[in-house]
């Protein structure tokens, strides 16, 4: 018998390990890679393809590329026994101008030859990465400052519920902006290409996560925003958030990873590492899966309980955080390909898309069971969504989409008597409203405000990603109102298309932050306006505002108002 001998290199920070015997039999009809090209696609692959394709290339947000697809038949045929095979011209011309499909197109991000060898790579077999372990969460554990030698209370002046958590995408850092100054308080160093921060229960700690799975926790009691602990929870990660319930303020922090496929909990204060879970398993079709990634992740308000979704197998974990040695999960069935979510107005119900399954699903947390599974048009896309009473239909969680021109309204319940009248409509898609077009990412109100600001940094045109949309929630049959972000920013045009992206509201709901998203070497802004007037309030540049694009309000973020 043959043995397989693993052998692994690295990857910017990702060590991959590679099967020699499983790269020899794909070696006969794959097109040939020198050692040197092979290491640029894994690279690239990693980077910028792995998020929606996942790392087996198995498929989710994006289609499956393992080589029953990606490869030609040896006779050099396109289709085989009705089987698409694409061959390396075709994935050329796909990863260069993108498809009807929702592919982006690459030829403004890489070279006509890194493309080239993308469409080469893609035919390879799909490269395996380690596993990380408790004892690698341990060893990469660095506790920078313990929680006894931090302040006893805030030691700036900064309003801290109104400071805003901004990624700076492409640096790897995260700018820390007092909200009420408008203009940036400190920039800490995080991990690769940071995501999404979440706030502690108490306002004091900011949690961000890099896609090489690096958590930063910050201090904001500092003088300055301090760095007081990191970890790292895998090779590839999104999510975070951290226990909310009474009695587990600031106690615990969960990361969910992408590879391998697992969450991790932590101490809240210090990051230390206490419990890591497998989700790899059988999705709702049956099926086992080795790679289902951690997307979404909730903090209950009413239970000691996170949510979890798990992308591939479309199962929600309800997690009981109270007794992390005998952890109880209650496993709900969804449907396949759990992205985003965020609260209803009564944050009793979590609702996550199930984006390339094009529906919503609505968990209730109360009774731990599915409220409903929402057929939408393609590709919701709702952040967190937004929670306002319509006139109409009253009580309503919106999200957008990435595949089609409008924002879905969707009934939720409410135990208001006022609001019983509306209960027929509940768990129905009571309204779309129209978008000029699709590419939608996040939709944003506030419980003070008369707007729902929706973007579409996504779209194909210039005019439609570099703008926002804003609806007036009294009455939706007016016109929505277009507001032109990067000519309000002032900043010269560019060849990239600047995206406006992620609305964030002020702690007091009075202004909108939106992020105005340049190449790595453009100039990029912070766009605020005033909600009421919908009027340009200010333009926050800095040389160092490199990339900004998630933007994430301390109070807001604490407290999930959206
Ligand atoms: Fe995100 C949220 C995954 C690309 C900005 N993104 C999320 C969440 C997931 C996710 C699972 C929900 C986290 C939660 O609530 O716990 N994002 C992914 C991807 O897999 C994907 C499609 C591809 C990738 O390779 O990463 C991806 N995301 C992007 C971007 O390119 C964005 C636009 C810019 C950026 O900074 O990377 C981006 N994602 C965001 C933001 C949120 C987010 C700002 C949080 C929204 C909020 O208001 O909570």
């Amino acid at each position: 018998m043959r043995t397989l001998k693993p052998f692994s290199f690295t990857i910017g920070a990702v060590s991959f390990a590679l099967m020699a015997g499983f790269g020899q039999a794909n070696a006969q009809t794959a097109p040939a890679m020198t050692p040197q090209e092979k290491e640029i696609g894994k690279k690239i692959y990693f980077e910028r393809c792995a998020g929606c394709h996942g790392v087996l290339r198995k498929g989710a947000t994006g289609k499956n590329l393992e080589p029953a697809w990606t490869k030609k038949d040896k006779d050099g045929k396109e289709i085989s026994g009705g089987t698409l095979k694409l061959g390396t011209e075709r994935l050329e011309k796909i990863i260069a101008y993108g498809t009807e499909g929702g592919m982006v197109n690459y030829d403004d991000i890489l070279t006509k030859e890194e493309i080239n060898i993308m469409a080469r790579y893609i035919q390879q077999t799909p490269d395996v990465p380690p596993e990380f372990s408790l004892k690698d969460m341990m060893d990469s554990w660095k506790l920078i400052v313990p929680p006894e030698q931090r302040p006893k209370k805030p030691m700036s002046n900064v309003n801290l519920k109104n400071v805003f958590a901004t990624t700076l995408r492409d640096t790897g850092e995260l700018a820390l902006i007092d909200g009420d100054k408008k203009e940036i308080w400190g920039i800490v160093k995080t991990g690769y290409a940071v995501h999404i921060s979440r706030l502690s229960a108490s306002g004091r700690y900011v949690y961000t996560v890099g896609r090489d799975g690096l958590v930063t926790l910050i201090d904001l009691w500092f003088e300055k925003p301090t760095t007081v602990a990191t970890i790292k929870i895998g090779h590839d990660a999104r999510s975070v958030d951290t226990s909310k319930f009474k009695g587990y303020e600031d106690k615990y922090l969960v990361g969910g990873s992408y590879w391998p496929p697992q969450y991790s909990i932590m101490e809240g204060d210090t990051l230390k590492p206490l419990k890591i879970v497998s989700t790899r398993g059988i999705t709702v079709d049956g099926e086992y899966h080795p790679e289902p990634r951690v997307a979404s992740i909730v903090s209950s308000h009413i239970k000691p309980e996170w949510v979890i979704n798990i992308k591939e197998t479309g199962q929600i974990l309800l997690v009981d955080y109270s007794d992390i040695k005998n952890l109880k999960t209650t496993t709900i069935e969804s449907a396949k390909f759990l992205h985003d979510g965020g609260w209803d107005m009564t944050k009793r119900y979590f609702l996550v898309a199930a984006n390339a399954s094009h529906k919503i699903a609505a968990v209730d947390t109360k009774t731990g069971k599915l409220a409903a599974l929402i057929d939408t048009k393609k590709i919701p896309h709702p952040g967190r969504g937004a929670n306002f009473v319509h006139p109409k239909y009253g009580p309503v969680w919106a999200t957008g989409h990435l595949g089609d021109a409008v924002i879905s309204l969707i009934s939720t319940p409410h135990p208001d008597p006022k609001y019983a009248k509306y209960k027929q409509y509940n768990w129905k898609v009571v309204e779309e409203l129209k978008m000029p077009g699709a590419g939608n990412l996040f939709v944003k109100t506030h419980p003070k405000s008369n707007h729902l600001w929706a973007d579409m940094p996504m779209n194909p045109e210039r005019e439609n990603a570099e703008a926002m949309m804003v609806f007036d929630i009294r009455d939706l049959s007016k016109p929505p109102v277009k507001i032109e972000v990067a000519k309000d920013s002032g900043l010269p045009e560019t060849k990239a298309f600047r995206r406006a992206v992620h609305q964030e509201f002020s702690e007091d709901g009075s202004e909108v932050w939106v992020s105005l998203w340049g190449g790595k070497t453009d100039p990029s802004a912070i766009v605020v306006y005033d909600d009421k007037t919908l009027k340009l309030k200010k333009v926050i540049t800095d040389p160092k505002m490199i990339t900004p694009t998630g933007k994430f309000n301390v109070y807001n973020t604490m407290k999930d108002i959206y």
